[in-house]
């Protein structure tokens, strides 16, 4: 009887996304949770057992009763990765590793986990089980991308604690984006064909997450009345990952007619072009958008150039901002710093541009040249790479030689531009002073960065 047992205990597979190495203080972290340990359970087949740990809030038991233990890192978070990978190894445990960093260095990896999975995990998943229930693991697999995503199961959210994250949903509708960014891993990664879900399965995967129950009539009679509830009671808010989730209007629009029916707040990321269209813009409000995230990268039309987003030079930042904000959309908007016309004054213009347009929320990023990416190609070849220690690729440290200023300006720069940009004043002058966009849900965004950006130490604040 306990031999029966034993025989038919499933085997156990722990997903894990590892977590940040470095002190705490001066680190930055998004509570987000993350959907591609979601796809993989989601495709795993029945027989087995599958846990998600995400190591930033569990602790990683490294003597569990495991058969196979997966591991997703982005580049700053693959070192700690390893170090995971190699404590299971000295126990016998199968590793395996997936994600754009290992994709792109998978003999790296190897040298760390016992196989690589490159590309689209979903798709060559029950290959890797059944090779490893047959002794014949392989050391890579090159998936590879540009599959049609009809019929992609919907990612097992239950895995997740969600105790542990702020509260929204994220949903994943194209993969690939038709744009060529020089710092854009993940087009490369995805390629560069917008591959769409079939509408008609994102919103039954939205339907299936949001029931319209009783307490949703009665937060949706309290909004008729004109209260505008924080999203953390409605918690009916979703964020598209999407690399942009605009690139194809007609397609955007079957999904918003849904999301104004299913009642959702929603923010996505896009492109600055959609502000050329006002009767999209009024689609978008109307169906619940709350927030676009737009990466500006630079105010200089000869950078945006250089990095290959001349597309987005043709605009007129400030008018397009202000075109977004008549609709009752939010903005986050994101920078990159360090290109090599400029020199230490950019975190002071890049600050001014955030307030005087208000922004609701904009983030500064060190240009950071990420493996597999033609910006890290051309530092390396001339020899502009001061490191390749990948915690340090996570755009708050300067990993290359900069030419207008010094690698310390820069990073104390970013650093500074973020106190400002998260200042009580900047929040005030952007968030609380009419006309305003959403203020509950501005205000608890900033003040996530508020607390962090308070944490470190002899940074000047405007
Ligand atoms: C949502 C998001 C976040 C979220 C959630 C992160 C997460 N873990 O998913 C948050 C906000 C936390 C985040 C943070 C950061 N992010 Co981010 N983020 C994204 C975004 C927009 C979507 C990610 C996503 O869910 N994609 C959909 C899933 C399904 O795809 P996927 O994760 O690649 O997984 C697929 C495959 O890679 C593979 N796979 C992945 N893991 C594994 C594991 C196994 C075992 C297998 C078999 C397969 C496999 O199969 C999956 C399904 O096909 C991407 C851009 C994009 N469009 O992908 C950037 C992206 C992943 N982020 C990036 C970066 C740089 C960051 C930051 C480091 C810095 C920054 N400036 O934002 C920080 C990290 C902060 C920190 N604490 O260190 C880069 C990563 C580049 C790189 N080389 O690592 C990307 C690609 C953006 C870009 N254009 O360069 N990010």
């Amino acid at each position: 009887m306990l031999n029966n047992q034993m025989h038919n205990k499933k085997k156990k597979i722990l997903l894990i996304s590892p977590a940040r190495r470095r002190d705490p203080n001066e680190d930055f972290i998004f509570k987000m949770a993350f959907l591609n340990l979601p796809y993989l359970a989601a495709v795993t087949p029945p027989e087995y057992e599958v846990e998600i740990i995400d190591e930033q809030y569990q602790r990683i038991d490294f003597d569990a009763d495991v058969w196979l233990v997966a591991l997703s890192a982005q580049t700053p978070i693959a070192p700690r990765a390893y170090e995971v990978a190699q404590e299971f190894k000295k126990r016998g445990v199968t590793t395996v590793m997936g994600g754009v960093h290992v994709s792109t260095l998978p003999e790296e990896a190897l040298m760390y986990v016992d196989s690589v999975i490159m590309g689209e995990g979903e798709f060559v998943w029950s290959e890797v089980l059944n090779d490893l229930e047959n002794k014949r693991l392989k050391q890579i697999y090159r998936s590879g991308t540009g599959y049609d995503l009809a019929g992609l199961p919907w990612p097992k959210r239950d895995l997740l604690n969600s105790r542990f994250y702020i509260p929204l949903t994220m949903v994943e509708t194209t993969r690939g984006c038709p744009h060529k960014c020089d710092f854009c891993g993940v087009s490369r990664f995805f390629g560069h064909r917008y591959r769409k879900r079939p509408a008609e399965e994102v919103i039954s995967e939205l339907r299936s997450i949001f029931k319209s129950g009783l307490r949703h009539r009665f937060n949706r009679l309290l909004a008729r009345m004109g209260f505008d509830l924080p999203y953390f009671i409605e918690r009916r808010l979703v964020y598209f990952i999407d690399s942009n989730f605009a690139a194809d209007h007609d397609y955007t629009r079957k999904l918003m007619d849904a999301l104004e029916e299913i009642d959702l707040l929603w923010w996505a990321h896009a492109t600055v072009d959609i502000a050329r269209d006002g009767d999209f813009l009024e689609h978008m409000k109307r169906s619940g958008c709350i927030a676009v995230n737009i990466g500006f990268e630079s105010l200089s039309p000869e950078n945006l150039r250089t990095m290959h987003k001349s597309f987005a030079g043709s605009f007129d930042y400030a008018n397009a901002i202000e075109r977004i904000h008549a609709h009752g959309i939010g903005i986050m908007g994101t920078f990159v710093a360090g290109f090599d016309g400029e020199d230490k004054s950019i975190f002071d213009r890049i600050y001014e541009f955030v307030l005087e347009n208000r922004l609701d929320w904009a983030l500064v990023f060190i240009r950071t040249p990420y493996p597999g990416t033609s910006l890290f190609d051309e530092l390396d070849r001339s020899g502009r790479l001061i490191s390749k220690e990948w915690e340090k690729y996570d755009t708050l440290n300067c990993v290359y030689e900069p030419i207008g200023m010094t690698v310390e300006e820069m990073e104390k720069g970013l650093r500074t531009v973020w106190k400002n940009i998260f200042s009580l004043k900047s929040m005030y002058h952007r968030i609380i002073r009419y006309p305003r966009v959403h203020p509950m849900f501005y205000l608890g965004m900033n003040m996530q960065f508020y607390n962090m950006v308070r944490k470190w130490q002899g940074f000047a604040q405007k």
